[in-house]
């Protein structure tokens, strides 16, 4: 790192991540005497909340991150080779971590103390020990020292997600210029909460390394304000900002946006619009709910179907006219709660199924694994409503998805008050997924208005989704926020 203040313009993210947005397979077949065996290793791109918000920023950026399991146990030479080939064909910068330390760092300390947590559910106490946590420092370590080594002058360091609370202090202790900015994709628990990990210290005070700390909601940032000025003993809120210990920390909501042009192209796709025929001729006369969830308990799958349960116990005139078209992408399951979760939730289907169901009509149709994303953008389009149940979720896109795909027939959103969503879209139906009476009566009304004050709502969220709060939009702010920050602490540190 130079020492330079940077203070004028940021000409590049180094954006650092759990995951690099693809997935890597070494090729069977390869054989290097064989020219036409192809290349050694084979990549595919992901999809995912993180990676559609990034993919959307137009300022340039250069990515960060770990290939998952398996990328730690490769031969040095195999390491060589691999970070060349994304290097060359990604422009991405693999982050290496020894496959036992990933497993306590990511499956561990991250998805089973800081995951729960964050979503108000207590973490497993088992997974809570000083072994996960020196495994997670080792992790983050080993971000700080990649970012380090791509950093060029005009970078500025955007670090993503709890995975990576630490990276920031890593970095400091290597240059205390370095612009740093922080966004949180899940929600910040109160500091009820949050003052239960052993770890609380050293988190905040990582966080408060930064120039920039972004949440989805002034809840959310509201919640982490508190919880820094009770576990720092000199934090003080002053403006928008925690000053510890020299430090100034701007802490802003910034709602992560998606990218319009996108799910619009597949919307123009002609392949898509045919899928989008075929399914309207399918299910003409039928009221369709789309549902799109990772299979992880945050998303309230099991209230969903109980709400669906619900509402064809008390309206018996959508026996045979509604249909709950539900994708659940597999998750995190090495973990045993995500393995029981499946489980819960393939019977609860089963069990609505054969308690409405007859030869001609299958209430809930289940998708258990990804779909393509164009597919994906034809499921929203044909569907008179979205319905999102989630338990607590940072922001959901799901949601806003649906809202730019629903450009022509102006579906009802049906969401959570529980999703930070809720304080974006103002414009949709909102519920409390534990409330399953009212949660099945709204969503009864929302499927009546359809094309009546559903299309007045619609158009509200429309506007928000695809002008003002767009993915462009969250990466123009944060710099903004960034640079602002920058000039905020330097003034500060010089007072
Ligand atoms: C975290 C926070 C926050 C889903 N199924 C398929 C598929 N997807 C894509 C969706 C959407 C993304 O995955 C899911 O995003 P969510 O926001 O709903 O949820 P998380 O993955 O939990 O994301 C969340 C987010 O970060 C961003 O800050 O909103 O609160 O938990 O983009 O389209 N994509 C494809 N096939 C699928 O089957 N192609």
């Amino acid at each position: 790192f130079g020492e330079q203040q940077q203070e004028s313009n940021i000409t590049r993210f180094i954006i650092a991540s759990n995951r690099l947005p693809i997935t890597f397979e070494r090729n069977v077949d390869y054989d290097p005497s064989k020219p036409d065996s192809g290349e050694k290793w084979h990549f595919k791109e992901s999809s995912g909340g993180l990676i559609a918000g990034v993919k959307g920023i137009t300022i340039p950026y250069t990515w960060i991150g770990w290939l998952g399991q398996g990328s730690g146990s490769l031969s040095d030479e195999e390491k060589i080779e691999l970070t060349k080939a994304v290097k060359q064909k990604f422009g991405y910068t693999p982050v290496f971590i020894p496959d036992d330390i990933a497993n306590l760092y990511y499956n561990v300390f991250s998805n089973q103390v800081l995951w729960p947590i964050s979503h108000y559910l207590q973490f497993t106490q088992s997974a809570q020990n000083g072994t996960s946590w020196d495994a997670y420092c080792q992790a983050n370590r080993a971000f700080a020292d990649a970012i380090s080594a791509v950093y060029e002058e005009g970078d500025a360091v955007w670090v993503h997600d709890y995975q990576l609370y630490m990276v920031p202090h890593y970095l400091r202790q290597q240059s205390s210029t370095v612009p740093i900015g922080f966004f949180l994709h899940i929600p910040f628990p109160s500091s009820e909460l949050f003052r239960t990990l052993p770890q609380r210290y050293q988190l905040i005070d990582s966080l408060l390394d930064c120039n920039l700390v972004g949440f989805h909601t002034h809840d959310y940032r509201q919640h982490f304000v508190s919880t820094a000025q009770r576990i720092i003993l000199d934090a003080r809120a002053e403006g928008e900002s925690i000053i510890s210990r020299g430090r100034q920390t701007s802490c802003q909501a910034v709602p992560i946006g998606i990218d319009p042009t996108v799910w619009n192209a597949h919307l123009e796709n002609p392949t898509v619009q045919k899928l989008i025929e075929k399914l309207k001729h399918d299910f003409a006369g039928v009221k369709l709910v789309i549902g799109c969830d990772r299979v992880d308990y945050t998303k309230g799958l099991p209230l969903k179907i109980k709400i669906i349960d619900q509402l064809l116990t008390t309206h018996k005139e959508l026996h045979g006219k509604f249909v709950l078209f539900q994708i659940g992408i597999p998750s995190r399951m090495d973990v045993k709660e995500y393995q029981e979760l499946t489980d819960e939730l393939h019977k609860l289907i089963g069990e609505v199924n054969g308690k409405f169901g007859t030869i001609d009509w299958t209430p809930i149709h289940y998708i258990g694994r990804p779909v393509k994303q164009d597919e994906l953008a034809a499921y929203y389009a044909v569907s008179d409503a979205c319905l999102v149940t989630s338990v607590r979720d940072g922001m959901n896109l799901v949601a806003l998805e649906y809202v730019c795909c629903q450009k022509d027939h102006h579906g009802a959103l049906v969401l959570s008050e529980f999703a930070g969503a809720r304080f974006l879209l103002s414009g949709s139906y909102t519920i409390n997924p534990f409330d399953i009476e009212n949660s099945a009566e709204t969503l009864n009304l929302a499927l009546s208005e359809v094309g009546k004050k559903a299309s007045e709502k619609h158009l509200n969220n429309y506007k928000i989704v695809t002008l003002t709060n767009t993915a462009e939009e969250w990466g123009l702010r944060f710099a903004q926020l960034l640079l602002d920050s920058i000039k905020d602490s330097f003034f500060h540190l010089n007072e």
